[in-house]
């Protein structure tokens, strides 16, 4: 008869696997700050998740977590993460191989996500590689001492002791190992200090009579903590001042690099303008406006000199995320830049420190490349962009678009007079006229609000008489074309919502 060795315990191998792969992902974390920053191995896998998430799934994350669907996927790993270790370590009382092939299943969807990641270098294999290593030795070393744990009544104070000193330490310097790796890695870049070039001249008056904030409007410059936020980014690009560089190249003369005191040495330029998602739904608010201060993007485009034949231009991030954007609004008058400062402060570095690039008239994802590095001129099937290749249009041109800010939907409001107000937007070709609706009266001229500029949005009010009783209100814009915003509701994809934005009240 074989000697039976006293049945081990359930807990410690589930806690040995929670420790090894926290281990793992702690490891992960300092080795990309020594070596990578960009390549966590955390956040490579959630980034290539993103990269890979089917549409429809997208639409809905976002449509149940907003703009929260970030802080939702990492939340869903860790769920995902822990979960699996907890059956491998359930699984793993007889035989070491289940927590074996967690960690070094972990470590090939890592190593998977990294060479697959569009800005891949070999060195990106490192935090991988330890990670993977350290975890699966952690998991040995763990799992050895969690199975000396006997089962009560057996004396278990000593095997007991000895474990959770093993994994109290790992765990604690796994912990220290992560926490150092963020904090090592969210060095780099400065946006505060950075003092910006005075533009040549003052392009736009300031805004008087723009908004009708009294009414409830947003102003007409969004201050940059309510400006929205839309990336692809899990851990934002730190990019160092003095490390970036441009290159411009393709279809051009002379391929140059420019570097940031090069840039902020050319012709400042400052504008107002309004930046629209085209994953803004009717009514939605993924749209704001700042002052942009920047080069215009002909100017550097000249330095190369386009070729002719050459159609767009594809702009590269740090991150390697990439939008192509049609040659003409680039080269025309408007202020199509590359910019360095927001609202008279340097590029935050969530929108794209030290440099990004702002163009009136289209959507962000066809033109507002953030933590830009990259310009390639080019035809309109040399590069296909990031949300092209995944199903959105390739021109993106912003929609012709009105909102009702107030009343709210769903608002209760004294019968009588009342006033509704809110924003229209037509950028690059300015709004003539806003309309608004109660129930099926007609239309009712809004009253417009100063236009600094063509290119950013503009805010209307409108008095009402309501009838005591349950109302719904409608507006509808009209552009300096003449077009009226056609009531033909779409969605967002591909190319941005259509439709009349309506509210519903009650007045008492
Ligand atoms: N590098 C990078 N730039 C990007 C994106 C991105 O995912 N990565 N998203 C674009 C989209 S879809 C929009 S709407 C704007 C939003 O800019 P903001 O976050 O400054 O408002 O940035 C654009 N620039
Ligand atoms: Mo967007």
């Amino acid at each position: 008869m074989t000697p039976t060795l006293p049945a081990a315990r359930r807990g410690p191998p589930v806690v040995a696997a929670l420790v090894a792969v926290g281990a793992a992902i702690g490891v992960g974390e300092v080795a990309a700050a020594l070596v990578s920053p960009a390549a966590s191995p955390f956040v490579t896998v959630g980034q290539a998740a993103i990269r890979l998430t089917p549409e429809w799934l997208k639409a809905t994350a976002i449509a149940w977590f907003g703009t929260g669907d970030k802080v939702a996927l990492l939340a869903g790993m860790v769920l995902v993460i822990g979960g699996l270790a907890v059956v491998a370590g359930l699984l793993s009382r007889a035989d070491e191989r289940p927590g074996l092939v967690l960690v070094v299943g972990m470590g090939l969807l890592a190593l998977a996500a990294t060479v697959t990641a569009p800005t891949f270098a070999p060195l990106d294999l490192v935090p991988p590689a330890t990670a993977t290593l350290v975890g699966a030795l952690a998991w040995r070393f763990l799992r050895a001492a969690a199975v000396r744990v006997p089962v009560p009544p057996a004396d278990a104070r000593v095997g007991r002791r000895r474990f959770l000193t093993a994994a109290g330490g790992t765990a604690l310097a796994a912990a220290a190992a992560g926490t150092a790796g963020r904090v090592l890695s969210s060095g780099g870049a400065t946006p505060a200090g950075t003092a910006l070039p005075a533009p040549a001249a003052v392009a736009v008056p300031p805004p008087v009579g723009a908004d009708f904030v009294a009414d409830g409007t947003p102003p007409w410059l969004t201050p940059v903590a309510d400006f929205y936020r839309i990336d692809t980014v899990l851990a934002v690009p730190r990019i160092a001042a003095g490390d970036w560089s441009l290159r411009v190249h393709g279809m051009v003369d002379r391929e140059v690099t420019i570097d940031l005191e090069r840039l902020r040495g050319m012709r400042i330029v400052e504008a107002p303008v309004t930046l629209t998602c085209v994953s803004n739904e009717v009514g939605g608010t993924l749209i704001s406006t700042a002052r942009w201060l920047g080069v215009p993007v002909r100017d550097v485009l000249a330095l190369a000199g386009v070729r002719p034949g050459a159609q767009q231009v594809a702009s590269t991030s740090a991150d390697g995320w990439t939008a192509t954007t049609p040659l003409g609004p680039l080269t025309d008058d408007r202020a199509a830049l590359l910019a360095i400062g927001m609202n008279g402060e340097p590029l935050p570095i969530e929108h794209g420190f030290p440099v990004r690039m702002v163009v009136p008239g289209l959507y962000g994802y066809v033109s507002a490349c953030k933590w830009i590095t990259d310009l390639e001129v080019t035809t309109f099937d040399g590069v296909v962009s990031y949300w092209e290749q995944r199903g959105w249009g390739r021109f993106g041109p912003v929609k012709t678009q009105s909102r009702i800010d107030v009343p709210r939907d769903g608002a209760t409001v004294p019968a009588g007079r009342a006033v509704a107000a809110g924003v229209a937007w037509a950028q690059h070709t300015g709004i003539a006229a806003v309309e608004v609706r109660v129930d099926d009266g007609p239309w009712q001229p809004a009253q417009l609000a100063a236009e600094p500029t063509v290119d950013c949005w503009r805010m209307w009010r409108v008095p009402l008489d309501l009838a005591p009783g349950a109302h719904s209100l409608a507006v509808r814009a009209t552009d300096r074309t003449g077009a009226v915003q056609t009531p033909v509701g779409t969605a967002t994809i591909p190319d941005g919502a259509t439709g009349w934005h309506t509210v519903g009240l009650t007045a008492v």
